[in-house]
């Protein structure tokens, strides 16, 4: 080892106080426990969503073609997404009239059928403010049966309905783009049943993903997921996205994790599969068609799913490197050296550094300002806390010794890790403060991963900033393009570019956040003409009258 990297990494190694626990509503039991070792994961933080008065107000006007979207009968001209889409409103759709509403409040009473202006225009536009509806009725169902005869009355009148959760999709999907009901399923949250011994959880799609995972920690275990979005996406908006998020890396995917489901068919058929079996090869696994299809094949109204024990020691890793190679070497030693406790690999470039101090109120850097180009955060997770800790000190010290690492920082306390990990988790939330912007999510080779990043700058120049950041141990990068509004020559210079490019590499356009609205026509870039077909033929045969999230996830002309 050089002396001078492990001197800086000892520096770096001392106390770092980035702010007192006190100050952001913390009890000292909290956090700070032998050993520096981090006991808990970090705190939950509250994510601003359209939902919330402040950012309404924010967010208005970003959205050139807004005042448009109002009268059903319009021809939507969505200038962010992809290139000047016109959708058209399905006149097979009927449009909603006082019966419907009476019908409706005869099953939910008053309280379930919402046609409040104001409740209706948060509901009508999504996370970023960059997709907007037109519905006149948001629907509040508390329970299975009252979704099933909202799905039933609604197949048979053909009125096109958007499931709703928490509202924080990235793709234009929980939101209208005509006169759609809304359907949200905000009532209906309760758990259901935990076991303690197999850590199984069940409970109501409305569920938030943030009241579970304080649920199950205090029965000692975790949900498998975790994502920025927690404080207000539901469980059943992650299973209908298939969200990945920050511990995909250690538990996988939802396919793996979600034991069962009940689900609400189009016509109002209840599908009941919420088994808690560990295994079961009774037929077709049917759980998961609607895990990932975005609301346009059920209504997903019950989960059951496996979650991890809770480990006692956690610890958080901020570096910093000189170039992409050596996140890459980087990762890859993570795995083999640190292998079984490795619990998280992010990493983000030098500009969403930039853009989260400009941005994110309280977060400090926590490597002195720096050249450096690339940052990482690394968290360990597992079950003895000296043996973790030195692990990943010594695996530390050895990647600054082999040049992979040019700086770093392991947090000392709770509050420093929550710190480290809100840079990362903030940057989605700093990236709408920006004006407009421009998201793709996209699976590449990790090799070949931030390639796509470089180009995209010399390709838009002055007139944009280009962020590169990710789940880099899943090859998955966020690339997100801002400007200080949408304008349709930068999207020209980013669009089909980055389709064609991502198809190239036999990458995915969609690695976590869905199709949606955004890339319903773009399906072909990942997908083949014959995958395609036979996702329309499902379609077709669980929703024959096509009232399920119109205008989303697959192209018109296959439908
Ligand atoms: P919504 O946004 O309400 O809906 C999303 C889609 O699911 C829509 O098509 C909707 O129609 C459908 N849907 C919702 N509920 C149901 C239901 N019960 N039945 C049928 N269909 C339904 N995603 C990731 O994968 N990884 C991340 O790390 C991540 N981080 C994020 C961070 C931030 C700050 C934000 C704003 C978003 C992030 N996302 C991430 C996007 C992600 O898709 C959502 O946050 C989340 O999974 C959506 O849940 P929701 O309840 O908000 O669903
Ligand atoms: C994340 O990993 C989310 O932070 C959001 O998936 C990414 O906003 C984005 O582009
Ligand atoms: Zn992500």
């Amino acid at each position: 080892m050089s002396r001078r990297a492990a001197a800086r990494l000892v520096r770096r190694l001392g106390p770092l106080v980035v702010e007192a626990p006190a100050a952001r509503g913390m009890s000292d039991t909290q956090y700070g426990c032998a050993n520096h070792t981090v006991n808990s994961r970090r705190r939950f933080h509250w994510i601003p969503s359209p939902q919330h008065p402040q950012y309404r107000r924010r967010t208005m006007g970003t959205y050139d073609a807004e005042h448009s979207a109002n009268k059903a009968s319009e021809v939507h001209k969505r200038t962010f997404g992809t290139a000047a889409t016109h959708i058209q409103r399905n006149p097979a759709y009927s449009e909603l009239n006082s019966d419907d509403v009476s019908y409706f409040k005869s099953i939910l009473g008053e309280n379930g059928v919402v046609q409040d202006e104001d409740r209706l225009a948060v509901a009508n536009v999504d996370w970023m403010g960059k997709y907007r509806g037109a519905s006149q009725l948001l629907l509040l169902p508390k329970s299975t049966t009252e979704v099933s005869k909202i799905l039933s009355y609604c197949n048979s009148r053909r009125l096109a309905v958007v499931p709703q959760g928490g509202n924080t999709g990235l793709v234009g999907g929980s939101v209208p783009v005509y006169d759609e009901v809304i359907v949200s399923l905000a009532g209906m949250d309760k758990i259901i049943s935990f076991d303690n011994v197999n850590g199984i959880l069940t409970c109501e799609a409305g569920c938030v993903l943030e009241n579970l995972s304080a649920f199950v920690e205090n029965e000692g275990f975790i949900m498998p997921l975790d994502l920025g979005a927690k404080g207000s996406c539901h469980i059943g908006g992650n299973i209908s996205t298939n969200a990945g998020g920050l511990r995909f890396i250690r538990y996988g995917s939802l396919h793996g994790n979600v034991l069962g489901l009940e689900v609400v068919l189009a016509n109002g058929t209840v599908l009941d599969m919420l088994t808690t079996l560990r295994k079961d090869n009774t037929g077709y696994d049917l759980k998961h068609l609607f895990i990932g299809s975005e609301g346009s094949l059920g209504v997903v109204t019950g989960i059951s799913v496996l979650t991890p024990a809770k480990l006692p020691s956690t610890n958080v890793a901020f570096l910093s490197c000189n170039d992409y190679i050596s996140c890459q070497k980087l990762l890859l030693a993570a795995r083999r050296n640190l292998g079984e406790i490795l619990s998280a690999f992010e990493f983000m470039d030098d500009h969403c550094i930039d853009l989260a101090m400009r941005h994110l109120e309280g977060v400090q850097n926590p490597l002195p300002a720096s050249p450096y180009k690339f940052y990482v955060l690394i968290e360990t997770t597992g079950s003895d806390e000296s043996y973790d800790k030195a692990k990943l000190e010594a695996f530390l010290l050895r990647s600054m010794e082999d040049g992979l690492v040019a700086d770093g920082v392991i947090a000392q306390d709770i509050s420093q890790a929550s710190n480290f990990w809100r840079i990362r988790e903030g940057i989605s939330e700093a990236s709408v403060k920006v004006g407009a912007v421009y998201k793709y999510d996209l699976s590449i080779p990790v090799e070949k991963l931030y390639d796509i990043v470089e180009e995209m700058r010399c390709r838009v120049g002055d007139n944009a900033e280009v962020l590169g950041y990710g789940h880099l141990g899943d090859g998955n990068l966020h690339l997100n393009i801002l400007s200080s509004k949408y304008d349709d020559n930068i999207l020209a210079q980013i669009e089909p570019f980055v389709y064609e490019w991502t198809s190239a590499q036999r990458g995915s356009i969609s690695a976590e956040h869905g199709l949606g609205l955004m890339k319903a026509e773009k399906i072909h870039y990942s997908k083949s003409p014959e995958a395609v077909q036979l996702m329309a033929s499902i379609k077709k045969l669980l929703d024959p009258n096509s009232i399920l999230n119109p205008y989303k996830v697959l192209p018109q002309s296959v439908l």
